[in-house]
């Protein structure tokens, strides 16, 4: 069949709108109509070329939300008329990562999903019979997409598509980051790097875990008001500090954070994030993406005294059991996501959704099919 999509052809291009070539679902694969997406900062990274794992010409996209319309072979968890989020990190609860407990990252098709292709190594896009990569497994910028079986969640039917589908990546991975990787406690001390589509998720992430103080830390100061309305307590333009920043964020925290998110994907700021933290058990979660060869670093010092830096992908959420949750937290007004989604537009305009997000104008953008 053909699918209207938004195409990447090389790093650095604007995304091409076209009709391409979907191939049905083979066996343990769902076929999916998407309905909505949402625009993360990742895409626009792979787009840039920064990413050492991206591929061209690809559909991109991995933020969706839509109906499965057909099943493959031996698929059993989920039937047509199904409402699903796409999962780019799945959960086959075999493999040893999802047996061991320890971790969401799943390993059961990390290899081909990171070479743009289904599990047995094939694409289900074409054009003009050239096979087009898969993004992220997902690839929801596309009205049509086929995923593996464990790449989708199940979700409750009347829950919206165009908000619902900002829990297949920031949401989960704002919310997740503060809840499961962070375990923030009430009374803590919080400090949020970069304030968009993840960092005000954290935000709100960290109110429900009743954080004390919220330090929200952004050069773009339109994102004040949005922070605060989801329980910032405190903002901090480094453009504005005088002198360094670490100790006015020390200082303000008296002490230092109990934890410090980065959600900009900026090394520099991954540094700063770690030593703001508090002398003796301060942590830094990295949830930021950063591009090919850039390093993080700091004193082993700041290691030695006690703090730790760690990392979380998807918010450490387990996503088939723990995206429908968080579906039903929005449908039962527990989570803000409205107010996040600053713009929609058709897929004709995606490439404004992504001069809106350099600009620092919206905070997701959403396009509906
Ligand atoms: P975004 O563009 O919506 O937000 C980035 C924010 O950072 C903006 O508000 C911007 O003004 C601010 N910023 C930029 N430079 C800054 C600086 N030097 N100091 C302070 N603030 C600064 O992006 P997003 O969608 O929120 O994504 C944020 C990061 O998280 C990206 O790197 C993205 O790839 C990554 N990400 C990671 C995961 C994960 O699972 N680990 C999931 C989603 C997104
Ligand atoms: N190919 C990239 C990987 C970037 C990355 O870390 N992605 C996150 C999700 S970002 C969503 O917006 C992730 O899930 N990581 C775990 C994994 O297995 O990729 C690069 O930089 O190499
Ligand atoms: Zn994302």
């Amino acid at each position: 069949m053909e699918t209207r999509a938004a195409i990447a052809r090389q790093a650095g291009a604007p995304l091409e709108i076209g009709e391409v070539d979907l191939a049905g679902p083979r066996q343990g694969e769902v076929m999916v109509e998407i309905k909505a997406t949402g625009i993360c900062h990742t895409d626009a990274y792979t787009l840039s070329g920064s990413d050492p794992e991206g591929l061209f010409p690809s559909i991109m996209g991995h933020e969706g939300a839509g109906v499965v319309v057909e099943v493959g072979a031996g698929v059993t968890s989920v039937k047509p008329g199904d409402h699903v989020i796409p999962l780019y990190i799945p959960e086959c609860r075999q493999c040893p990562s999802c047996v061991s407990g320890r971790t969401n990252l799943c390993t059961a098709i990390r290899e081909t999903q990171g070479r743009g292709v289904m599990p047995d190594g094939t694409s289900r896009f074409s054009e003009n019979g050239k096979p087009l990569y898969h993004y992220m497994g997902t690839s929801t910028f596309a009205n049509f997409t086929v995923l593996p079986e464990i790449a989708v969640a199940k979700i409750r039917e009347d829950a919206p598509f165009d908000k619902v589908c900002y829990i297949g990546c920031g949401v989960t991975t704002g919310i997740g980051a503060v809840i499961n990787t962070a375990k923030v406690q009430v009374g803590d001390r919080v400090a949020v790097f970069g304030l968009g589509g993840i960092g005000l998720n954290v935000v709100q992430g960290a109110r429900m875990a009743g954080a004390s103080m919220i330090v929200g830390i952004d050069l773009n100061p339109a994102r004040r008001a949005m922070a605060e309305k989801f329980g910032m307590t405190h903002f901090v333009n480094p453009d504005e500090v005088r002198g360094d920043l670490v100790p006015y964020l020390v200082d303000l925290t008296k002490g230092g954070a109990d934890f410090a998110f980065e959600c900009v994907g900026n090394v520099k700021l991954m540094r700063q994030a770690l030593e703001c933290c508090q002398r003796g058990w301060g942590t830094c979660v990295i949830i930021g993406v950063a591009g090919a060869r850039q390093e993080i670093s700091t004193r082993p010092f700041q290691l030695v005294t006690g703090r730790t830096w760690k990392g979380t992908a998807f918010g450490g959420a387990r996503s088939r059991r723990d995206v429908p949750k968080i579906v039903d937290w929005y449908m039962d007004k527990r989570i803000n996501i409205d107010d996040l989604i600053t713009h929609t537009m058709p897929l004709e305009q995606i490439n404004h959704a992504f001069d809106l997000m350099h600009a620092g104008k919206s905070i997701r953008s959403v396009i509906i099919y």
